[in-house]
């Protein structure tokens, strides 16, 4: 049983929308600026570098416009961003009053985490990168913890292969205190047992921050991305309070079965109305086109009451 309902126009963006011709258009970061949900797509080019821009819809659903140049473009003397932009979360920060906009940044030297910001998705703030390569996966919690702000990531090193999720602390969101573990890939044989990355920045549940996660599992015929959910202390959101056992979301449908990269659910992006706790998850379906299903958040935490494993993974 899955939670999430596919809205029955998915794809409901593809490379056929955008005013250039491109290949691909996946993985987007979601918001809402007043009532327009605007979504940051990934777009590949056809030269294979990816490019974020912007897409807005009324209701989130359809009726989509999207702008007709990129927002944020790789510029091609970085070394560190000279192959492109991708997988971008997106939190609105109150007490800047400006959209973090935390993404990968793609060169030579390997995927890193890079910050961007914007009050109003036309103009554009550049910080450039916060984590050095391998990191990526990245996602910012909308207010401080005792005077930080907190970043989830996934570094990768030499000394820690392990794909998994961490969190990092700052003051200012330039300088960050090394990372902490906070949810680390299962056992071989689990769904979520080769790489785990955090999918939309957490959201803010009276029972704790509710994590939208994917999970990879390799198989003989390449990698299965799956979507798993967690739930994080409302205080200390290093700490891992439930983990769903099983996915909530899975490559079933035809375009997420077939595509450039086949088998891949990819969540970047989730709003939610605040009246009713319906969720609007925007994920990447097999690295090709832009999907939306909706859900509960009352129905994801039951779920995680019932279904999921009490206890930090690194406990
Ligand atoms: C990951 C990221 C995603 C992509 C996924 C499947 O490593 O690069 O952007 O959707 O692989 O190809």
């Amino acid at each position: 049983m899955e939670l999430f309902t596919r809205h029955a126009s998915n794809p409901v963006l593809t490379a056929d929308h955008w005013p250039d011709p491109v290949n691909a258009v996946f993985n987007p970061g979601a918001t809402l600026l007043g009532d327009t949900t605007v979504l940051l797509v990934r777009v590949e080019d056809r030269c294979g570098l990816s490019h974020l821009w912007v897409a807005r819809s009324a209701n989130g659903l359809d009726g989509w416009a999207v702008d007709p140049k990129p927002f944020l473009s790789p510029n091609p003397d970085i070394p560190t961003e000279c192959w492109g932009f991708e997988d971008p979360r997106i939190t609105f920060v109150g007490e800047l009053a400006t959209y973090v906009i935390t993404c990968t940044s793609y060169g030579p030297s390997g995927p890193a985490v890079y910050l961007a910001s914007t009050p109003d998705f036309v103009s554009l703030q550049r910080h450039g990168v916060v984590m050095p390569p391998e990191d990526k996966n990245a996602a910012l919690l909308p207010c401080r913890f005792k005077g930080d702000w907190l970043l989830f990531h996934r570094p990768v090193s030499t000394t820690h292969a392990s794909a998994d999720v961490w969190l990092s602390r700052s003051p200012d969101l330039a300088s960050w205190r090394a990372p902490e573990p906070v949810l680390r890939c299962r056992a071989h044989g689990w769904w979520d047992a080769a790489r785990i990355g955090i999918g939309p920045p957490p959201i803010e549940t009276p029972d704790g921050w509710l994590v939208i996660y994917h999970g990879v599992r390799t198989t003989m015929s390449g990698s299965l991305y799956r979507v798993g959910l967690a739930l994080l202390d409302l205080e200390n959101p290093v700490l891992v309070r439930r983990r769903s056992d099983e996915w909530v979301l899975s490559p079933q449908a035809p375009y997420e079965r077939v595509g450039d990269v086949p088998n891949v659910v990819f969540p970047c992006g989730a709003v939610v109305d605040p009246t009713s706790g319906d969720l609007r998850l925007y994920y990447g379906a097999a690295d090709t086109s832009v999907c939306v299903a909706t859900s509960n958040v009352a129905e994801l935490l039951e779920h995680l009451r019932t279904n999921g494993a009490a206890a930090n993974a690194y406990e």
